[in-house]
């Protein structure tokens, strides 16, 4: 392993204890109190979001990974340079563990790609465990990983010359908002050029019992994993939330197409925030939103792609419809 996969963090420590703060006084000060799911990922959310990845009510991760291993060569096909040694990057946003982009990494070497890896994540400990186990697996593979968010490191990519593939995995793209996905996509779009490609995974609308019992485990391991945002507060913001008074609820909306997860303040309390040197006072059963989980239909991907100036060329899913993997270009 060579000394540039140590992880590049473009945003200092204190800017994003900021970020935070700011945040969060926003949020818990809206009439619906919020806060966003982009703040799970503290290192231990991450590890217990690699628990929700193995759960048997959690389809989304183990159908992706089968789409992928069935139409990796198809994939490959339409992801990379026609001219076979071409070099160009392979930018990864929420890279995680790379459970499910190691199929499509393989692929790449074993049909000699010429193309350096650029996995991108909030968690600086999933990506030191990522470049561990690529130096293992993979140790040809060059790579050089970003710990940053996503626009952070989509500003960094877009200074640097070269054929891009941008792949955004999972059914990330489920957590922003309608508005929110639209100017993602936009920014995401805006630097490509004609011979750059974007992979985007989408979970697909399907019986509502069956997406409602993959956010409310038997487990109880996405609780913990929502509530681990409290945990978070308590030791960056010197908050002192009582655990034993809150709970996991969620439920999934067919009308919006969207999993809504909240936490659940079981009695009236006041919480207070150290670092902000501010209390916020909760009702009993008040809820705090802390996360969307869009699923989507075939013809609403084809119009957020053309609202972003995207053309869909390949539309991947699984046997079951479950889950679609789609090839865009400008
Ligand atoms: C990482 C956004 C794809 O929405 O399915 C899993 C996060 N939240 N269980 C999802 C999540 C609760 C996950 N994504």
């Amino acid at each position: 392993l060579t000394a540039s996969s140590e992880p590049e963090q473009l945003t200092p420590d204190d800017q994003q204890l900021t970020a935070l703060k700011e945040h969060v006084a926003a949020g818990l000060s809206r009439p619906q109190k919020t806060l966003s799911s982009m703040y799970f990922y503290d290192d231990e959310g991450s590890r217990l979001f690699q628990q929700i990845m193995a759960l048997p009510e959690y389809y989304p991760t183990r159908t992706e990974f089968g789409l992928l291993t069935q139409h990796q060569a198809a994939l490959a096909t339409a992801l990379r340079p026609a001219a076979a040694q071409e070099p160009f990057f392979l930018i990864e946003l929420g890279a995680g563990d790379g459970l499910k982009t190691k199929i499509l990494l393989r692929h790449l070497l074993e049909t000699n790609a010429v193309f350096t890896y650029v996995p991108v994540d909030i968690s600086g400990a999933a990506l030191d465990g990522l470049a561990a186990s690529l130096g293992e697996e993979l140790p040809e593979l060059r790579v050089e990983p970003i710990v940053a968010d996503y626009s952070a490191a989509l500003q960094l990519m877009a200074s640097r010359p070269g054929r891009k593939v941008v792949l955004f995995l999972g059914s990330n793209i489920g957590n922003f908002s309608p508005d929110d996905r639209q100017a993602f996509l936009q920014t995401l779009a805006g630097p490509l050029t004609t011979n750059d490609r974007l992979l985007i995974g989408f979970d697909l609308q399907k019986d509502p019992r069956f997406i409602r019992a993959a956010y409310d485990d038997s487990q109880g391991v996405t609780a913990a994993f929502n509530l681990n945002l409290l945990t978070r507060l308590n030791r960056e913001l010197g908050a002192d939330f009582d655990l034993a008074h809150w709970q996991h609820y969620t439920d999934y909306d067919p009308l919006a197409g969207t999993v809504r997860s909240f936490l659940v303040s079981t009695r009236a309390q006041a919480v207070h925030m150290a670092a902000l040197q501010q209390t916020f006072d909760f009702r009993a059963w008040e809820t705090i939103h802390t996360e969307n989980s869009y699923k989507f239909t075939a013809p609403q991907i084809e119009v957020l792609a053309a609202e972003a100036g995207l053309r869909v060329t390949e539309f991947f899913t699984d046997s079951q419809d479950y889950f679609a993997d789609v090839v865009l270009r400008p």
